[in-house]
């Protein structure tokens, strides 16, 4: 008993994320086949104990399939997912294909989950640093409603794919070694210039847009205004890339409506908010720190303070493992929503 389930992507990085989530969740599964570029065709991935052949993506991959997971880039999202939706298949895609699609829903389960009963066979999963932040920021805007957002972004190489963190750690032992070496992945593949990751922080990630924001940046103000249903919400984003592997952290500054809350109020709200760990205790050290957010499914956030001049006004630091609830998890939590309200 279970449902046919398909992965695209799945010798990648998120790929990878999301089979273990998978095995973790005890997701029923009836038959599971999973898929990649041409390049890893034939590879053997294990699943459950049971070795599984990776097969190169083509539309009749789809055939019979229920359930399709992509996380393979947004061009193959575009050229597959509509092949897998023709089949019959729910499609929760990972990339930016169609997440500012009006027909599609882009969804956060602690957040909207009753918007997955409007898809139309193919359902987004919202960019990693999006994800986390909005976690944190549904439950002041249901508790005390929401004027403004300014977020830094402090992001981990693997939101960039496993030969990104290929190069972040070859990079640093070349450094160590006194190597010479030449940048090929970040800040952005496809872009003319590529810099040093390793001991740096590049204030970019995926490529600048006309505006002087980068895509990164424009993804998250554009996708936290659709998840929250809140067009006008004001939102600015500075994303950041650093050296470290896995966890995305966020400096995340409000404003909300009401004028008498305080930070023990906040940090009471989100203690008992779904997917959310407070970790917040200055006295003793105790912060969110990506290192030890790494294998978690929640989004931890601390350093609760209200600000020093406007009264409406809080800081914060929003942590979570980008791989599991910035990507892996949050996908197979839709799955799981699906499943619990029926829709598959
Ligand atoms: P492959 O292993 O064949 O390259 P990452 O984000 O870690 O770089 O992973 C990207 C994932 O997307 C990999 O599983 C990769 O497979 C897959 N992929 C890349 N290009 C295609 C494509 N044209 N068709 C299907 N899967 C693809
Ligand atoms: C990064 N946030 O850290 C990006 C990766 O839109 O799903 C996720 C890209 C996306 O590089």
């Amino acid at each position: 008993r279970g449902y046919h389930v398909a992965l695209v992507g799945a010798t990648g990085a998120v790929g990878q994320q999301m089979l273990l989530t998978l095995e973790k969740r005890n997701f029923p599964i009836s038959k599971l086949t999973l898929l990649s570029s041409e390049r890893s065709a034939g590879k053997k991935i294990t699943f459950r104990n049971e070795e599984y052949t990776v097969e190169a993506t083509t539309p009749e991959s789809f055939e019979g399939v229920q359930i399709a997971l992509f996380s393979a880039g947004g061009s193959v999202s575009k050229q597959f997912a509509p092949e897998a939706v023709k089949r019959g298949a729910i499609v929760i895609d990972n990339t930016s294909a169609y997440r500012m699609d009006e027909n599609v829903p882009l969804v956060v389960p602690e957040v909207n989950e009753g918007a997955l009963k409007n898809h139309n066979g193919i359902i987004a999963n919202p960019n990693c640093s999006t994800i986390q932040m909005v976690v944190a920021l549904e439950p002041l805007r249901k508790e005390y409603g929401l004027n403004k957002v300014i977020v830094s972004t402090y992001q981990a190489v693997s939101g960039a794919g496993a030969a990104a963190i290929n190069e972040l750690k070859e990079q640093s032992q070349a450094i160590l070694n006194g190597e010479v070496f030449t940048p090929e992945i970040l800040p952005v593949k496809g872009d003319e210039k590529h810099y040093q990751i390793a001991f740096n922080a590049i204030p970019q990630i995926d490529k600048f847009q006309d505006n002087g924001f980068t895509f990164e940046e424009m993804k998250m103000i554009n996708e936290t205004k659709k998840i929250m249903s809140m067009p006008d919400l004001q939102v600015a984003a500075t994303c950041v890339r650093l050296p470290v592997e896995t966890g995305h952290s966020e400096s995340v500054y409000v404003e909300i409506e009401k004028t008498d809350v305080t930070a023990e109020n906040i940090k009471d709200l989100l203690k008992n908010s779904d997917g959310i760990t407070l970790q917040d205790d200055p006295a003793n050290q105790i912060y969110p720190m990506p290192a030890y957010s790494v294998g978690k499914n929640d989004v931890f956030v601390g350093r609760i303070r209200k600000d020093l001049d406007c009264q409406t006004g809080f800081h914060m630091w929003i942590v979570s493992d980008n791989l599991l609830k910035g990507a892996a998890w949050n996908s197979v939590q839709i799955a799981e929503s699906l499943v619990k309200l029926k829709l598959v």
